[in-house]
Formats: structure tokens, sequence, C-alpha cells
């Protein structure tokens, strides 16, 4: 199982975090936003919204953080994210911690494109 990632990303880590917490391993590969590494066709090909982070696990696909994270929990029994809807979830709360509660998601997505554009542009003076 594979996750696709940007390593400063509050959404990549949130994945990450909840894999290394309960014991699902995961590959990472390394997607680099600002030099838009989400926007060549490889990447399309997981999540075509290009957006970060998506899984591949065999042949299937998925994006969305949350959903991600509820995927990964599912490999495992855990008392994070027990499968069973009707069980209680004392830390349900720790483990669906929103982004947006974290960092500005928009902020994110704002310094992504920057960056890219300073890329775009430093490319084009030379
Ligand atoms: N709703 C998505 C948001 C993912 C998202 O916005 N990821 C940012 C990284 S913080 C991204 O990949 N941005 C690339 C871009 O906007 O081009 C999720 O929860 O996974």
């Amino acid at each position: 199982m594979k996750l696709y990632g940007f390593p400063p990303s509050p959404n990549t880590w949130q994945v990450r975090a909840l894999a290394a917490h309960i014991g699902v391993p995961l590959e990472f590969e390394m997607v680099d936003l600002p030099k838009g590494g989400s926007r060549t066709p490889a990447f399309l090909a997981i999540n075509p919204s290009g957006r970060t982070p998506a899984l591949v696990d065999g042949d299937f696909k998925l994006w969305e953080t949350l959903a991600i994270m509820q995927y990964v929990a599912g490999k495992k029994p855990n008392p994070l994210w027990p499968n069973d809807a009707k069980s209680p979830r004392p830390d349900y709360g720790l483990a669906v911690v929103e982004p947006g509660a974290l960092e500005p998601r928009c902020l994110c997505a704002a310094a992504v494109r920057a960056l890219r554009k300073a890329n775009a542009q430093s490319r084009d003076a030379r």
C-alpha cells in the first residue's frame, strides 16, 4: 500500500500519523507539489483532482484524506477507529482531526500555487 503525498502537508501527515500509530505499514512516495508533481499524467491517473494525499493499494486508488484514513484504519483492528459503527469511539475526534483545524487549508493551496508560480517564473527567466 503506497501513499503519495507532500510531507509538509497536514493532509499527508495525518494519514502517516494514523498508519504509524496503529501499525499499518505504508510505503511513501513524495509528490513535489511546488514543482508540479501533482499535475503529471502519472499522478493524475491516480488522482484526477491533482491533490495529495492519494493512496494506491493494488488496483485500488483512493483520494481525500478522511477517506484514506478510514481505509487505512480498516486494515487492522484498532481502538482509534473501530470498524463497528455502533461501537463507542472515545478517540474518534482525534482520528478525524480536521486538517482545517490544524492549518488553514486554503493557505496550503495558496502556498503551493505561489511556489509553483515562482518556479515557473524562474524557469522562464532562464
Ligand atoms: N480535500 C482534500 C484536500 C487535499 C489538498 O488540498 N491537498 C493539497 C496539499 S495541502 C494539495 O495537494 N494541493 C495541490 C494543489 O492545490 O495543486 C483532502 O482532504 O485530501
